[in-house]
């Protein structure tokens, strides 16, 4: 809803000029002004992908830089992953939830490299004394077996109020897509290449079947531009917003049944769902208060100005070997199947 009134009021806004015949000279300048604000793009960015350890949670975070990027997807090229997906048309997938495509600017920021874990969500709990509505952590005797498994089960409340405690929060949609696909359009995290079992946690790609989630960052083949990991499958992803049809969609009047009902907004497919789920441009919604075992979050973090010439961006990248060699220990002590664990 947001979108749409903000397209009303800029056609309104623009009607308002044409009526009033050519706008006055301060006014045109003001226009001018606003159309041709260059991005802010500092410059001491560190390099794409460039690694450091959120102090707060300990997690890993990645480095998106300022730039644009190609959000959506139009119909050409959904007709084409219609064809490779085994549908007749796009609309069997609702591929126009996704239209149009546009080139979108991205402020520079930090994203987890992993879904939030069950280790993470521990410091979370523990340090906030949080008691949790809904079953969250794994049964008591697989303490310490689970750590690097992804947390399931988080509400949209939940997964915003776990991203304020760590400074965090989390990722827009533009910042979701952008992280998991790059700058150009690409269909999936590695490119356009078919979904096969090694490039993420997918349901049965034969049978449609869904599977179970595994540790996180267990699919490196899936790897998206930045080193972010499971950005298709494992759990699906809260971000920030609402899911609301795209400003411009020249198929809005088909969405209206699912679209626009003050559901949060989920990204990048699941093991529980479909294989149509795992686009970078696909998008899905909950009610803020729904939650299901296959729904997850990672978070996101714009750094404030000078952050690159700190003493904190200094130790935050020096401490992620450490931290590596520390999760590395954690997955080698980690259950194999946790859809057998019986305890
Ligand atoms: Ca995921």
């Amino acid at each position: 809803m947001r979108g749409v009134i903000l397209s009303v009021a800029s056609v309104l806004l623009i009607g308002t000029f044409s009526a009033m015949g050519d706008p006055s000279p301060s006014s045109k300048a003001a226009l001018e002004g606003m159309a041709a604000q260059p991005p802010v793009i500092p410059a001491d960015e560190p390099a794409p992908g460039t690694a450091i350890v959120n102090p707060a949670d300990g997690a890993i975070m990645v480095y998106v830089p300022s730039g644009y990027f190609l959000m959506g997807m139009d119909a050409p090229d959904a007709t084409k992953m219609a064809a490779t997906l085994g549908f007749k048309h796009y609309h069997d997938f609702a591929a126009e939830e996704w239209f149009p495509q546009r080139k979108v600017f991205v402020p520079g920021f930090f994203v987890d490299q992993y879904e939030t874990t069950h280790e993470l969500w521990r410091k979370y709990v523990q340090a906030t004394n949080y008691k949790a509505g809904l079953s969250k952590g794994p049964p008591e005797a697989a303490a310490g077996k689970m750590e690097m498994y992804p947390v399931g089960q988080v509400t949209w409340a939940e997964a915003q109020a776990y991203a304020n405690w760590a400074g965090k929060r989390l990722p827009t949609e533009a910042q979701w897509e952008k992280a998991a696909r790059g700058t150009d359009g690409r269909w999936y995290p590695w490119g356009n290449e078919p979904l096969t079992e090694d490039r993420g946690v997918f349901v049965d790609l034969k049978t449609g079947h869904d599977t179970y989630f595994q540790m996180v960052g267990s699919k490196p083949a899936g790897v998206s531009p930045y080193g972010a990991m499971d950005m298709a499958g494992n759990m699906y992803e809260w971000t920030s917003e609402w899911f609301e049809p795209y400003p411009n969609n020249p198929e809005a009047s088909r969405l209206l049944s699912y679209c626009g009902h003050q559901n949060g907004l989920l990204r990048g497919g699941s093991f529980y769902h479909a294989k149509h789920s795992y686009s970078t441009a696909k998008r899905f919604g909950f009610k803020p208060n729904e939650t299901y075992f296959h729904v997850g979050f990672r978070c996101a973090w714009e750094p404030p100005a000078g952050y690159f010439a700190s003493e904190e961006f200094k130790k935050a990248k020096a401490a992620v070997e450490a931290r590596r060699a520390e999760l590395e220990k954690l997955r080698s002590q980690g259950i194999k199947d946790p859809s057998r664990w019986t305890g």
